[in-house]
């Protein structure tokens, strides 16, 4: 009979902070595959594999944090959860919360994050109300909320999302063997790369691995106060995942970065579309820009030789391309993709395709 993975709160149960009081409530999240990626390793002459964090239900990493905070929030007894969020977040509070059936509110930055994500977050019923401010505004509201009125915060300043994201490090020390040399992640609220960095800091411990990855995290230039160390006031970026100012984790993530000899570095919108490209055409994976910051990542570390030939380096790559796949549609110079309108007829479509006719 065919095993079904059972969502990471069962799965490693025996790492989590749970208990026969913990209602799981699970969409199936986290197995996610970690998949080679020949021509990343042809570019960069390291041995490079992608973690397809776009496979979890709500087609994003938010999902492994999400059960965990869910679940202790029910368990806590909440009857609401409210979040800020620049989409994913939103998403997946929205969808774990009507699972479990009680309220989401969720606040976003008005006319600020992709379509697919306030769909999603809507369609689960979620109250989502635009905020006439970016999400480090949102984000100082639900705290404000959380503190004062009935509902329970279910962002990463919440120590359960960050609980549930460690789980990725798990599975790719499973999958590999032992720990990659290099991780890489996108860098937003800088609650991703703290997961990371204590999940292989426990894998380590538990002896299931040999050694600490270094731990790399890149920032969009126009929205990189941890890569300059200060609060970014009007952070702009086409990779609204990580459109941030303000990072909720970023004490934690420094001093991940000293445990881990990490680094920190930004990415010009350009260069993070160029390497979405590459994601898509020579891997075969669709990611959303913010994730594709990560191939971006390491095209320029190797550009700078700062990755050993043979190494083994994992990418996170955090979110579907599917939920803000207008940026596939656009050319270098920003115009639109339009495909190709022939008759309804083989050989014109012959023609456009540029074959020539084979005779038998
Ligand atoms: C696709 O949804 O902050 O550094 O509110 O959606 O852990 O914040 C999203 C962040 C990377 C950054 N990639 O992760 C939110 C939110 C994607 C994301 C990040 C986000 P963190």
């Amino acid at each position: 009979m065919a095993h079904q993975w059972r969502g990471v709160l069962r799965e490693y149960a025996d790492r989590l902070d749970i208990s026969d009081a913990t209602p799981i409530i699970t969409l199936g999240e986290g197995g996610t595959p970690l998949i080679p990626a020949p021509a990343l390793s042809a570019r960069t002459g390291a041995n490079v594999w992608v973690k397809y964090e776009g496979m979890n239900p709500t087609g994003s990493f938010k999902d492994r944090g999400m059960t965990m905070a869910v679940s202790k929030a029910v368990e806590h007894g909440a009857k609401a959860v409210i979040c800020a969020s620049t989409g994913n977040t939103s998403a997946a509070a929205a969808a774990y919360a009507s699972h479990a059936g009680i309220k989401a509110a969720v606040l976003v930055p008005e006319g600020k994050i992709a379509m697919g994500k306030l769909a999603q977050a809507i369609a689960h019923n979620a109250e989502l109300l635009q905020i006439r401010g970016n999400f480090d505004d949102c984000l100082e509201i639900a705290r404000d909320l959380a503190a004062h009125y009935p509902v329970h915060l279910v962002n990463s300043v919440n120590n359960d999302r960050i609980e549930g994201q460690k789980t990725a490090a798990f599975e790719v020390v499973e999958v590999l063997g032992d720990a990659p040399d290099i991780h890489i992640v996108p860098i937003g609220n800088a609650g991703n790369y703290t997961a990371y960095s204590r999940g292989y800091g426990e894998s380590l411990a538990r002896g299931d691995s040999t050694k600490h990855p270094r731990m790399f995290g890149f920032q969009a230039e126009g929205s990189a106060p941890i890569v300059h160390g200060k609060i970014v006031r009007n952070p702009e970026t086409i990779a609204s995942a990580i459109r941030i100012g303000n990072p909720a984790s970023w004490a934690l993530a420094l001093t991940a970065r000293e445990l881990t000899n990490g680094y920190f570095g930004a990415i010009s919108d350009t260069h993070i579309l160029e390497a979405y490209r590459i994601l898509s055409a020579e891997v075969g994976i669709f990611v959303e820009p913010a994730s594709a910051i990560s191939v971006a990542g390491l095209l320029e570390r190797a550009a700078a030789g700062q990755i050993p030939k043979g190494s083994t380096v994992v990418l996170t790559v955090t979110g579907h391309g599917l939920k803000d796949p207008q940026w596939a549609l656009k050319t270098a110079d920003g115009s639109t993709i339009t495909p190709t309108v022939v008759e309804n007829n083989t050989d014109e479509v012959a023609g456009v395709l540029g074959l020539a006719k084979v005779s038998v």
